[in-house]
C-alpha cells in the first residue's frame, strides 16, 4: 500500500471505491505577465504534480489530508463555502475549487456529496511551478468523481480560474488551463477571453531543465501585492492608451484589457503602439490622481473600478506596457519557432523575455539573476524566470545532449554553496534542480496503474 493509501486508510477506514486524480504543475516557456492582459501564453505541463485520493461521504462535509506533515488536516462544509481559512492555509485552494463547481453549476447545490481525500506531491511550493492552481484542479476533479459528475475542460479551466481569485491573485488563466488541456509532448499556446488552446509539438533535440532559485515565491500577502500591483499597473495602462487612441475605454462596462488594444486590433504596427505608449505615458511614473486628472474619472471610481493599491503607490506604466506589448509578440514568434524545430530561435526568445521581465516588469530578483548568468554561461539556449518571478524558478532550454553537463555545472555553482538553504526548504537537490518533459493534464489514474506508482 502507498503512504497515500495507508494515510486515507488510518484516517477515514476503508472506502469502497476511492478514485485516485491528478493535476500537473507547469513551466510557462515564454509569455509572462500576459494572460490577464488578454494576451497568449505558452506553458506546457511537468512530470511533477500533486495526487488526491478521494471518496464520497453523504454528510455534507469535506475532510482533507496531506501526506505533507506541513498541511494540516481541515473539515470544509458545503453549506459554509463562504467561510475562507487563514489567508495562505492550503485548504483555501480546494474551498476555491468547490465555489468554483457550485456557482458555475458543474455540481447541482441540492443533494451535493462531500469527500474524503488525501493528497500528495512531488511538485515544490512557492517555485512559480503552480502548485496552487494544480491544488484547485486536483480538488475540482476530485469533487466532480464524488457526485459522479463530468466537465468540459475549457470550461471548467475558466471557471476554476475565477474561482481561483478568491484566494486573492488576481492571475489570469494559464495554471488552469495548462493543468487541465496539457498535451504530452507538447507546449500549449493558450489564448483568452474566450479560453482557446492549440498543442505545439516539443521538438526533439529542445529539453528543458528546471533550476529553482531557493527564494520563495510565495503567494504571501507582500507576493500577492506586488503581483495585483502589475495587474493595476496593466489596467490603468489601457484605460490611459485607449483613450489617447479615441477608443472606448470601457466596452461592455467592463476595463478594456491591453489585448484589445493589439497591433491586430487596432491595425497599428508594435513599433506605432510603442510610440503611441510614450506619448501617453511619458517615462516618470504615476499615481492614481495623475491619472485620474487625465481621465477625469473621480478618484474613488477609478481606486474601486481599477482595484487600485494604497493611495501613495506608484504606477510605471510605460514600462509594464512595453514589456506586455513585446512579450505577446515574442510569444507569438516562440510558437512558430517551436512548431518549425528553431531551437536557437526560441531560445533568444526566452532570452529577451527574461531581460524584458527584468528590465520593464521588475520582477526578477538577485538569485533568479545568477542562475540565468550561470545558465547562459553553461549553454542554455536560452534561460529565464517563469511564473510570477519575485523569486521560484528559472526555466532553461538546452540542446538534448547537454543536460547532464548542465545539471552538473549548475549544481557544482549555484547549490553547492546553499546546503543550508537547500536543506532549510526541505528540498533535495533533485526537487530543486531537474530535466522536465511536456506532460500530460489533469486526470484520473487507473486503479489497475496504482500499484505501478
Ligand atoms: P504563478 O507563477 O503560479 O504565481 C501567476 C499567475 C498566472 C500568470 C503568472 C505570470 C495565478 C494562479 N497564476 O503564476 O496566471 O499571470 O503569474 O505570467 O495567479
Amino acid at each position: 500500500m502507498t503512504t497515500l493509501e495507508s494515510m486515507f486508510v488510518d484516517l477515514y477506514g476503508v472506502a469502497r471505491s476511492p478514485r485516485l486524480l491528478r493535476a500537473p504543475g507547469r513551466v510557462n516557456l515564454i509569455g509572462e505577465h500576459t494572460d490577464y492582459n488578454g494576451y497568449p501564453v505558452l506553458p506546457m505541463a511537468i512530470a511533477r504534480g500533486i495526487r488526491c485520493l478521494a471518496a464520497p461521504r453523504n454528510d455534507g462535509t469535506v475532510r482533507i489530508a496531506n501526506t505533507d506533515g506541513r498541511f494540516g488536516e481541515r473539515v470544509i462544509a458545503l453549506d459554509a463555502l463562504e467561510h475562507a481559512f487563514p489567508q495562505g492555509d492550503w485548504a483555501n485552494y480546494v474551498l476555491a475549487a468547490l465555489r468554483g463547481l457550485f456557482v458555475d453549476a458543474f455540481i447541482p447545490r441540492e443533494h451535493a456529496l462531500g469527500f474524503d481525500a488525501v493528497f500528495d506531491s512531488d511538485l515544490p511550493v512557492a517555485s512559480g511551478l503552480s502548485s496552487s492552481s494544480a491544488l484547485v484542479v486536483v480538488s475540482a476533479l476530485a469533487a466532480l468523481a464524488a457526485n459522479g459528475r463530468s466537465a468540459d475542460p475549457l470550461l471548467l479551466a475558466t471557471a476554476l480560474a475565477r474561482a481561483e481569485r478568491h484566494a486573492g491573485a488576481e492571475g489570469g488563466g494559464m495554471d488552469q488551463a495548462i493543468a487541465l488541456l496539457a498535451r504530452k509532448g507538447h507546449a500549449l499556446k493558450i489564448d483568452f477571453f474566450p479560453l482557446r488552446t492549440r498543442p505545439v509539438p516539443i521538438p526533439d533535440g529542445c529539453d528543458f531543465v528546471v533550476c529553482n532559485s531557493l527564494v520563495p515565491a510565495a503567494k504571501t500577502a507582500a507576493a500577492r501585492e506586488a503581483y495585483n500591483h502589475r495587474v493595476a499597473e496593466c489596467r490603468l495602462a489601457a484605460l490611459l492608451l485607449a483613450t489617447a487612441l479615441g477608443i472606448d475605454p470601457t466596452p461592455s462596462g467592463r476595463p478594456i484589457r491591453l489585448a484589445a488594444l493589439s497591433p491586430a486590433a487596432t491595425g497599428l504596427s508594435v513599433n506605432t503602439l510603442l510610440d503611441a505608449g510614450e506619448d501617453a505615458f511619458g517615462t516618470a511614473p504615476w499615481s492614481a490622481r495623475d491619472v485620474s486628472q487625465r481621465t477625469g474619472i473621480p478618484l474613488p471610481d477609478l481606486e474601486l473600478r481599477y482595484r487600485l493599491p494604497d493611495a501613495d503607490a506608484r504606477f510605471h506604466l510605460l514600462q509594464r506596457f512595453r514589456h506586455v506589448l513585446t512579450e505577446a509578440a515574442r510569444v507569438q514568434a516562440a510558437a512558430l519557432a517551436l512548431a518549425g524545430g528553431a531551437a536557437e530561435a526560441m531560445g533568444s526568445l526566452m532570452d529577451a523575455s527574461h531581460a524584458s521581465c527584468r528590465d520593464d516588469y521588475d520582477v526578477s530578483c538577485p538569485e533568479l539573476e545568477e542562475l540565468v548568468a550561470l545558465a547562459k554561461r553553461h549553454g542554455a539556449l536560452g534561460a529565464r524566470l517563469t511564473g510570477a518571478g519575485f523569486g521560484g524558478c528559472t526555466v532553461n532550454l538546452l540542446p538534448a545532449d547537454m543536460v547532464d553537463t548542465f545539471i552538473t555545472a549548475m549544481a557544482r555553482d549555484f547549490y553547492a554553496a546553499r546546503e543550508d538553504v537547500l536543506a532549510a526548504s526541505g528540498m533535495t537537490l533533485n526537487d530543486a534542480l531537474f530535466p522536465c518533459v511536456p506532460s500530460d493534464g489533469a486526470g484520473e489514474i487507473a486503479v489497475t496503474d496504482r500499484e505501478a506508482l
